[in-house]
């Protein structure tokens, strides 16, 4: 098959009504066809994407959601170390990464978590639902050079706010860069509340934090760093 035909197929068992294990077998033949693992991820991700748009409009309701969301967990576990180390200088530094409070989306957070590993980061993956608190005791107890906060909710948002004042309060603002990302995080909000960086997707969000090791600047960093 075709490469561009395997992408469509991707597309269509995730947008479509398929079962979990189709989705796994065509992840499985994109992978055989020899596609661009980032090309694989980008159909996937405009795919589930679509789905939640729809989630939105009120065309599918909240089981649909459920079942993309499922299968879309399962056609990353099949692609995601398929995710290759670039050549890239590899750069180093430990990672504290999570889904903020209130939200439980861990898709897109498992991906960053997986490019930042692949690019030679440590990385310490707290989970979903972590409360402010947790990521800084677990970035202090961990050595963190970063912590790196996904959020996909408008409601979660305030949560990525709060690390930063928790880390204010407790006078670890200097010790830890805090980058922040998921879907309704824009770069703006990420100036907003005084974040060190912000980056659309995981290959980015890796390159980001290659960035702020290398800069030698003390964190917190006077303009956000957008790869
Ligand atoms: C799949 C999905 C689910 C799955 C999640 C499965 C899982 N294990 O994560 C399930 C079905 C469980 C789910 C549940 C819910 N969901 Co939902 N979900 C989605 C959906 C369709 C896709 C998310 C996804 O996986 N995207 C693919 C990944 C690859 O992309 P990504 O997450 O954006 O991540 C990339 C970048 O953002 C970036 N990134 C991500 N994190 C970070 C972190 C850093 C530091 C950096 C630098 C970059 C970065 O890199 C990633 C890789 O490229 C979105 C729609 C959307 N447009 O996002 C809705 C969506 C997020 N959900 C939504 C809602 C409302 C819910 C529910 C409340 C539904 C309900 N009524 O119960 C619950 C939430 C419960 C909770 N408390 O969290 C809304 C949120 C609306 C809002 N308030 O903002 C959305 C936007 C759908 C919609 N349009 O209405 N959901």
């Amino acid at each position: 098959m075709v490469q561009s035909d395997v992408l469509e197929r991707l597309r269509k068992v995730i947008l479509e009504e398929s079962s979990v294990e189709e989705v796994e077998d065509v992840a499985r033949a994109v992978i055989e066809s020899g596609v661009d693992i980032n090309d694989a991820i980008h159909a996937a991700t405009e795919a589930i994407r679509a789905v939640g748009d729809c989630f939105e409009a009120g065309d599918i309701y909240l089981p649909e959601l459920m079942i993309a969301g499922r299968k879309m967990e399962r056609c990353m576990a099949v692609l995601r170390p398929h995710i290759k180390a670039s050549d890239s200088g590899v750069q180093g530094g430990r990672i504290v990464i999570g889904t903020v409070s209130g939200d439980i989306h861990d898709i897109g957070k498992n991906l960053v978590a997986t490019m930042m590993a692949v690019r030679g980061f440590d990385i310490v993956d707290l989970g979903v639902n972590v409360p402010p608190l947790k990521f800084v005791h677990a970035a202090k107890d961990a050595g963190a050079d970063i912590i790196a906060l996904s959020s996909l909710m408008t409601t979660s948002l305030p949560y990525q706010q709060e690390v930063i004042d928790v880390l204010k309060e407790l006078n670890m603002r200097d010790r830890f860069y805090v980058i922040v990302g998921g879907g309704p995080v824009t770069p703006e909000f990420a100036r907003s509340i005084g974040a060190d960086g912000w980056a659309e997707n995981a290959a980015a969000a890796a390159r980001l934090c290659e960035m702020l090791m290398a800069s030698g600047i003390k964190p917190p960093v006077a303009e956000t760093v957008i790869p």
